[in-house]
């Protein structure tokens, strides 16, 4: 199902006119209202009027979310607040959040690419959506809800937490649908199973699932634990927040990107040189509609790559490759770069592991090390000690033939490592840097 038809299925040479017309007003804009965007385009010797083609997109300077913090917290706006009804927040690791506002018109567009986020999950007006992002400074929440009701669907406002709670409801009030954090959901398919629910007889019918990186394997899981269709959802609060780019039920293979919303390049991050489509990189988007707090060139972290050939669903928009981590997640030991997904990867493919999993880097001299802790199933628990050594054999060596890199492995009791209602924090950093 195509929400909005005429946008999402633009010729390519139509869409990148408006691309164009619209990337041409934002520059304009931003220079002549943001003295941060002035500033620097002037030292990078680029004026509004430069840009004549999509291609001197690349002219322009970069955002990072330094800019942003020094920023803080509404320095970038465009708009006085009087214009801004809504602001929204990323949870840092470390200090201040980063901040973003919104106007009304600019909640009515993230609204429509949510219900067209939905619409490609194959949900209706029709469909009952139980939303366990949370609500709050965080945009998975709100910005779920408001594209769940644009399209007519009978949204249940859940937020995280209160597990038991969410199974009551998910039994009760047969939702078809549910949007939360991929691993939050394997917590509540394995608490539902403990409080003796079958998860497979629940109505739901498909997971919008993102926020964090995930595997194809973690999606298996997902999909044999509820017997459910799971797919992709990505997005950041800096751009918008969820629904910039959604995989289709029908492709389920890469997320299209909002093009006429986002323009987005994929660069080498160490370069900061603009990629063919294909190659893996870094994502920097460009928001080319947003009122309150555009954004031109915002380099995300996010390690992805463009995939151009047009998908079965019908949509023209080009699709990017699940994020397989952020470049600064990526884990280098020994010389050699990982990142967590790919470890999951390799992990969810052995059998009596369950998919709950740490890592804990750390260093011994100038070496760093990384350790895999890893939950075990309650038969292999059961089993004996020599069994379980050969599993963290096996495992070691797995993760050595297909990464490269030497681990630690530590198999664990079911259900003792920690469990997260929104983003899991897989790493564990002990490293004093
Ligand atoms: O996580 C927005 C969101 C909410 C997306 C709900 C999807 C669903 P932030 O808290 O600002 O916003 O975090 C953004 O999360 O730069 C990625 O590193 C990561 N991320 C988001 N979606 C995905 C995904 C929201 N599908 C950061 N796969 C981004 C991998 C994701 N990583």
């Amino acid at each position: 199902m195509i929400y909005n038809e005429e946008f999402e299925t633009l010729p390519r040479e139509a869409l990148e006119a408006l691309q164009l017309k619209r990337l041409q007003q934002v520059v304009s804009r931003v220079y002549h209202t943001v003295g941060f965007y002035r500033r620097s385009f002037d030292k990078a010797g680029v004026r509004p009027d430069d840009i004549r083609s999509l291609d001197d997109l690349k002219r322009l300077p970069f955002t990072v979310k330094q800019d942003l913090r020094d920023n803080y917290p509404f320095g970038l706006f465009t708009v006085p607040m009087t214009n801004i009804v809504r602001v929204h927040a990323s949870s840092g690791t470390t200090g201040k959040p980063t901040v973003v506002g919104y106007t009304k018109r600019d909640i009515e567009t993230w609204a429509e690419l949510m219900a067209r986020a939905f619409s490609a999950a194959g949900l209706t007006k029709n469909d009952v959506i139980h939303n366990a992002y949370g609500y709050g400074l965080f945009t998975g929440g709100l910005g779920a809800h408001y594209g769940a009701e644009k399209l007519g669907a009978s949204v249940i406002p859940m937020s995280g937490g209160s597990t038991k709670k969410q199974i009551m409801i998910l039994q009760d009030f047969g939702p078809t649908a549910i949007c939360c954090t991929p691993s939050y959901l394997l917590f509540l398919a394995e608490a539902g199973k403990e409080m003796g629910v079958d998860m497979k007889s629940l109505k739901l019918r498909v997971g919008i699932l993102g926020a964090e990186p995930w595997s194809e394997k973690m999606r298996e899981q997902i999909e044999t634990a509820l017997d459910i269709t799971a797919l992709d959802i990505y997005g950041l609060s800096e751009i918008m927040g969820p629904g910039v780019a959604m995989e289709c039920i029908e492709g389920r293979e890469g997320l299209h990107v909002f093009e006429d919303h986002f323009i987005v390049e994929v660069i080498d991050p160490e370069t900061g040189e603009v990629l063919p489509y294909g190659s893996k990189g870094e994502l920097v988007f460009t928001t080319i509609t947003k009122e309150a707090f555009p954004l031109i060139r915002y380099r995300t972290k996010d390690i992805s790559r463009l995939m151009p050939e047009i998908c079965k669903c019908g949509r023209t928009f080009v699709r990017m490759e699940r994020v397989s981590g952020r470049s600064d997640d990526m884990l280098i030991i020994r010389g050699v770069n990982v990142f967590p997904s790919q470890i999951e990867s390799v992990l969810m493919d052995i059998e009596g592991l369950e998919p709950h999993y740490q890592l804990i880097v750390d260093r011994e001299g100038s070496m760093d090390t990384l350790e895999i802790q890893v939950e075990v199933s309650e038969q292999v628990f059961s089993d004996e000690i020599r069994q379980l050594q050969k599993l963290e054999k096996r495992i070691t060596k797995d993760i050595k033939d297909y990464l490269g890199v030497t681990t630690k492995v530590k198999l664990v009791e079911p259900k003792t490592l920690q469990r997260y209602e929104g983003k899991a924090q897989r790493v564990i950093d002990k490293r004093e840097i």
